[in-house]
């Protein structure tokens, strides 16, 4: 029993977002979903999505070399090929250097038209769903204090989100640290507010800063310094009681590993497009609930093909941290028939084989990049 691949297509696709939403590398007016399809000699369609932020600012990938990535190296690879599951994906994928991020929209693509040949959903094709719903936060980078509350508040009040991220690391770290301390006394105690500083301190301001956070009751630090500085995020994690959540320092199973190994007491964000697809995140979980290392469910602020994939991996664990699997709302538009339903501080998992969503493709060529 194999699937056969017979064409693998893929589509870069320009969104704009509903407000410019600020990092410490760069402020994100729109998002590019690199989109692939895979068509199977068994009849069945699959659907696979790509993202990073503000092109090459973010990670060594762009939506454009996915795509080439994708169409040039690996599509020769598989079309073709019996593929009997997950591992004779893998087997074949390993001859590819890198390039987590393209792998991580063709697993996916794979899990999907898997999924509906054998008329199961991921999360089956995974381990199985313990949860079908996961708390789903939202994340505040206006760039503006005030506006952010307004919008915590917001949302706060009309119940869609109870938990707040906030992006931070562009501006001098005192002016940081007010902002966060500002909005979480406005948000109120019992709102969880964490904040991701994108590697934007250096050791010693993220040693002034992190009591000064963690006296305000941000229970959650992400990323404060370059990912490179292991050794260093290694000892931020054990001097605080707030937590420290390492991002782009752990991309998979290899990198958690060696950071569990030097002695690492924090929390690892997971991400589908920083492992390789849902499968190898699973990989870099098990390692941390191995070692026990608390889990975040990460987003590569991917439109609803990716965010799906991510909760039917999400969906198998049991994340201390939540999720911040809230993409699709950054986005003013999508391809996908239906949104996902977003209520009480939490995502449903669409259920259904595969991925349980079904792609519209007029939209899709709506928003595509001419060829
Ligand atoms: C990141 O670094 O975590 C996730 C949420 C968000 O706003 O940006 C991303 C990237
Ligand atoms: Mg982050």
């Amino acid at each position: 029993m194999a699937l056969i691949i017979e064409e693998i297509r893929c589509w870069l696709v320009d969104i704009p977002t509903i407000r410019p939403h600020k990092l410490s590398m760069t402020t994100m007016g729109n998002q590019t979903l690199m989109l692939v399809r895979i068509r199977c000699q068994q009849g069945i369609v699959g659907w696979g999505e790509g993202t990073t932020i503000g092109g090459l600012s973010y990670g060594v990938e762009s939506p454009e070399s996915m795509k080439v990535t994708l169409e040039r190296y690996i599509a020769p690879l598989l079309v073709g090929k019996p593929l009997t599951g997950l591992s004779a994906l893998h087997d074949i994928l390993v001859s590819v250097r890198g390039n987590n991020f393209a792998k991580s929209a063709i697993e996916t693509a794979f899990l999907d038209a898997f999924g509906k040949w054998v008329n199961q959903p991921i999360s089956t094709l995974l381990g199985g769903a313990k949860h079908h719903t996961l708390p789903a936060l939202w994340t505040l980078a206006s760039g503006d204090t005030q506006k952010d509350i307004e919008e915590g508040q917001g949302l706060l009040d009309c119940g869609r989100h109870r938990a707040f991220k906030l992006k931070i690391g562009s501006k001098a770290v005192g002016e940081d640290v007010q902002h966060a301390v500002q909005i979480k006394h406005a948000l109120g105690e019992k709102v969880h507010v964490h904040v991701d500083v994108n590697q934007g301190w250096t050791l010693a301001q993220a040693l002034w800063a992190i009591p000064r956070l963690q006296e305000a009751g941000i229970t959650l630090i992400e990323q404060p310094i370059a990912l490179t500085e292991t050794s260093q995020l290694v000892d931020l994690s054990t001097r605080f009681t707030t937590t420290i959540l390492a991002d782009e320092a752990v991309t998979d199973a290899t990198q958690g590993m060696a950071l569990v190994r030097q002695g690492f007491t924090g929390a690892f964000a997971l991400k589908i497009a920083k492992a390789g697809g849902p499968y190898q995140a699973l990989k870099l979980a098990h390692v941390a609930q191995a070692a026990g290392v608390s889990l975040y469910g990460g987003t590569m602020l991917e439109g609803t093909i990716g965010t799906v994939a991510a909760l039917h991996a999400w969906s198998t664990l049991t994340l201390e941290w939540g999720t911040e699997m809230f993409g699709p709302l950054l986005l003013k538009d999508d391809v996908v028939t239906q949104p996902l339903v977003y209520q009480s501080g939490c995502v449903a998992l669409p259920q259904g084989p595969g991925l349980g969503i079904e792609v519209d493709e007029d939209k899709l060529l709506h928003y595509a990049r001419p060829e």
